[in-house]
């Protein structure tokens, strides 16, 4: 009995960074951003989506910083918020919609699409525009 209960310890030990390497609020982005999924142990959005550091809490960047302001209790509510304020957070000259429609990073400026954004604006109208981000 008394092993049993050191190898459940051992298993919350080793598990428990990847837990804390997982938090709700970038789970909740992959998902309403439709991003793409972690698979597996690869972490294909990293907490630099919004924050400075790799590892998230403070500082955030200029996307982030539009999200905390629009944040008033509900991840989801204050994504889709952000998104419709229209806003360039990171001043690239794209909208913040429209760097997540293209897959680029809202906060980041040596990030930005490829693609003009009358280009943009015309894909994501007909894709149903802002609303498609609206909380799930
Ligand atoms: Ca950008």
């Amino acid at each position: 009995m008394r092993k049993a209960a050191f190898w459940m310890l051992m298993v919350a030990v080793v598990l428990a960074p990847f837990a804390a390497a997982r938090p709700p609020y970038r789970l909740q982005a992959i998902n309403q951003f439709n991003l793409v999924a972690d698979r597996g142990d690869v972490r294909t959005v990293s907490c630099q989506y919004c924050h400075v550091n790799a590892n998230g809490g403070a500082p955030w960047n200029a996307f982030g910083n539009e999200l905390r302001a629009n944040f008033k209790g509900n991840i989801g509510d204050a994504l889709y918020e952000t998104l419709k304020a229209m806003k360039d957070s990171d001043g690239d000259g794209y909208a913040d919609v429209l760097e997540v429609f293209a897959g680029t990073l809202p906060g980041d400026a040596n990030s930005k699409p490829l693609v003009s954004v009358q280009f943009l604006m015309q894909n994501l109208e007909k894709a149903g525009g802002v609303d498609i981000y609206k909380a799930k």
